[in-house]
């Protein structure tokens, strides 16, 4: 299923909405429609959305765009491209993420002040919906699109698509999640990846909580995806810091990146092993669950957490203390990076190695 595709091609097409059944879905549009009404300019540079809404939507905008549909399994949704403008498509993981959900808007948002091409942003399911970004990458190659910029869900099952998209002549831009240096040479492509040091953002928050905990300090960390680069290298970055400050590692499992998941997994934990004093969570969206189990078991101050992304949910969180640091990895700016990146290679630049993207830890305000 499809169910949470989003396509945003322009600011114009965000009057074309089909109206989505669930909150999130609802919730996105408000979201989006408020930033957008408020300073990008219409797609074939007539003015701002606010001006072209007064004006006649549909007269100084819509005729100016050729609609055309997209369709995937399980959903139709149409969308308006620019002619003469360059399609690309971005691939997300959950939208349920409030890091995917930042990402997106600040992607609509570039795309709006470049001006210069249609964007078809893609959410999935949930963090685990491989199956899901494998199919959006078929239907954009069907599709011609011009670029597709990915953050891959798996770390290897994408590179069998991405490979047959780059052989159609697609440009492709991988962030967030490097893709496998194996399974690409076996697929014989060669890939940039733009995206952050992640060994050393979990590194960063991993020395934090050492220096909270001080040596002997008893630590678990709730993983990510195991077939998600970044997910191993947070582990690794962890592991250092574990290393480094002489804290003792006594437990480890993934969660999938979920919220719900890490709950349950950090409640188990801590019934094996009632003395944990710190965790270190692979992304915020699980150090939710774990700080949910913590206050559940009544050891609220007595646990301390780290995670990784810096989303809004735990904004308060850091000021209660509940959660000690976080690591912004600035998830809007990326796909946006992503987008520049592929409108160069467009253009005939060659994208190679690693192009590093900015991590920066966050720590619990002073009182
Ligand atoms: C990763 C990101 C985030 C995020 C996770 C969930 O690729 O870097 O840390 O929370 O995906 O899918």
């Amino acid at each position: 299923m499809f169910e949470a595709v989003h396509f945003f091609p322009s600011t114009m097409n965000l009057m074309c909405f089909q109206k989505r059944s669930t909150p999130l879905f609802r919730r996105l549009e408000r979201v989006q429609f408020t930033r957008l009404k408020s300073g990008p300019r219409c797609a074939n540079g007539e003015g701002s959305l606010t001006q072209a809404i007064s004006k006649s939507f549909h007269q100084r905008c819509v005729a100016a765009l050729l609609v055309g549909v997209l369709s995937i399994p399980g959903i139709q949704s149409s969308y308006a491209a620019d002619a003469k403008k360059p399609v690309i498509g971005l691939v997300m993981k959950s939208l349920a993420n409030e890091f995917f959900k930042d990402m997106q808007e600040g992607a609509i948002k570039h795309v709006a002040q470049r001006g210069d091409l249609t964007l078809l942003p893609v959410g999935m399911h949930s963090e685990t919906d491989i199956d899901t970004q494998v199919n959006a990458v078929e239907t954009f190659i069907t599709k011609k699109v011009d670029a597709i910029v990915i953050a891959p869900a798996d770390s290897r099952a994408l590179v069998a698509p991405l490979a047959r998209a780059i052989k159609a002549g697609i440009v492709v831009v991988n962030i967030d999640v490097a893709l496998d240096e194996k399974a690409k040479k076996q697929a014989g492509i060669s890939l940039a990846f733009v995206g952050p040091d992640n060994r050393a953002g979990a590194k960063l928050a991993g020395d934090e909580l050492a220096r909270a905990l001080g040596k002997g300090g008893k630590v678990v960390i709730i993983e990510g995806n195991p077939g998600a680069d970044n997910a191993q290298q947070r582990k690794i970055g962890f592991d250092d810091a574990v290393k480094a400050g002489k804290l003792e590692l006594i437990d480890s499992r993934t969660a999938h990146w979920e919220t719900e998941e890490a709950n349950s997994v950090f409640s188990n934990m801590l019934t094996a092993h009632p003395d944990i004093q710190g965790v270190m969570a692979a992304n915020d969206s699980m150090a939710l669950g774990v700080i949910k189990a913590i206050d559940a078991s009544g050891k609220s101050g007595k646990i301390k957490v780290v995670g990784f992304d810096n989303i809004p949910a735990v904004q308060p969180l850091l000021k209660e203390k509940k959660l000690l640091a976080t690591v912004d990895q600035f998830g809007s700016q990326m796909a946006a990076n992503g987008i520049d990146y592929a409108m160069k290679a467009m253009k005939g630049e060659k994208l190679e190695g690693w192009i590093k993207t900015p991590i920066e830890l966050v720590i619990a305000p002073a009182n």
